[in-house]
């Protein structure tokens, strides 16, 4: 299925805003930026199509107005209408996985891209909406120190001025170092109403957060500073998943050290105690051979960003419809907190 093009006119900046967002830019209204990634490589259709329908009619509800972002056909779309949210979820993983680095290249060649954290980020800022909701944010891989997976989510959060609504970071995730580079870029991180960083599918992460929300309000007061200062870094707000969703935490996260081990990026991460001397000198031996040797070691070599789609795939497989619905569920009780974050800022605009 192709994308139909819109009425949305394409702007200045090279990209096309619907004109219901237009409209509630230019009122000082509140509008909620959501991203495609998520339908395109998250979900299986139709639960991708009606979660992003759901999503945004939680935002409508709660008095804001939905802007899903995505490039259709080399243009960079700001606010879907119903066909193009569908054609989005039929066609899914043809929507290349947009993130900030890919974005002149889809763009250049007409293509059709799902835009990540990163790259819903860039373009949220650009049309000027300042608050973007999302399920769960990319982060540091495990391992990440020797692999430098660091996902750029990170590092556009620390220079773009958006604040991201999620429900932290999957244990998918080394946790620690990725609130430890969020420190290093700047990036404000809040949780609201506790004190800790949720996991994604869990409230508990084991790490606390520097700042604590209470409120919509609460938080429109720090993005207001944020702004009044130029600071010129994004916020993040994580929601921990609603009590009653939250499916159980010690399932899904055995679940997530199998797929872990199966997308094993070094073979001789863990090598068997008593052999780890002659190990590492067959190791050091075979890479001075041949590097592609070492594949037959590998288990699938999953790497760069095929690994975040790879481990939610697994995921989803291991846990089965537990993960699936809990995933839903939060990401629509993200779109209400979002939603009414927006209505609080926009009331302290007015
Ligand atoms: N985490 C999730 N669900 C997702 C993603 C992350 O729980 O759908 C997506 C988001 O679009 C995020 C991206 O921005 O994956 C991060 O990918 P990478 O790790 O390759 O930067
Ligand atoms: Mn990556």
């Amino acid at each position: 299925m192709s994308p139909s093009s819109s009425s949305s006119s394409t702007g200045p900046m090279g990209v096309a805003v619907s004109p219901e967002v237009e409209a509630a830019l230019a009122r000082g209204g509140a509008v909620v930026a959501l991203e495609s990634t998520i339908i395109c490589h998250g979900m299986p259709y139709p639960k991708n199509l009606q979660t992003a329908m759901e999503v945004e009619a939680v935002v409508r509800e709660n008095g804001a107005v939905p802007a899903t972002i995505a490039i259709l056909n080399g243009v960079p779309h700001v606010g879907l209408s119903g066909e193009q949210l569908k054609s989005l979820a039929v066609s899914g993983r043809q929507f290349q996985k947009t993130a900030r680095r890919d974005i002149a290249h889809v763009v250049a060649s007409g293509g059709n891209g799902a835009t990540t954290v990163s790259a819903t980020m860039f373009f949220a800022h650009k049309v000027g909406i300042p608050i973007f909701v999302t399920g769960g944010i990319g982060g540091v891989h495990r391992n990440g120190e020797q692999t430098m997976d660091i996902s750029s989510d990170l590092t556009e959060l620390g220079k773009t001025p958006v604040t991201v609504i999620s429900a932290g970071v999957k244990s998918i995730l080394d946790i620690p170092r990725t609130l430890e580079y969020l420190e290093t870029q700047g990036v404000t991180v809040a949780a609201y109403k506790t004190n800790e960083f949720p996991a994604f599918f869990t409230e508990v992460s084991g790490c606390k957060v520097p700042c604590r929300v209470d409120s919509p309000e609460e938080c429109a007061k720090i993005i207001y500073a944020n702004k009044n200062l130029h600071l010129g870094s994004g916020i993040l707000i994580a929601v921990p998943i609603p009590k009653e969703h939250a499916a159980s935490g010690n399932a899904i996260e055995s679940a997530i050290q199998k797929a872990l081990k199966e997308a094993e990026y070094c073979p001789y991460s863990q090598p068997p105690a008593l052999s780890l001397y002659l190990f590492c000198v067959f190791v050091i031996l075979t890479e001075m051979i041949s590097n592609d040797f070492l594949c037959c070691f590998r288990d699938k070599n999953i790497i760069g960003n095929a690994i975040t789609p790879f481990m939610l795939d697994r995921v989803k497989v291991l846990t089965g419809r537990s993960s699936l619905e809990a995933n839903i569920a939060l990401v629509k009780n993200n779109a209400l907190v979002g939603a009414k974050i927006a209505v609080a800022l926009s009331d302290l605009h007015q």
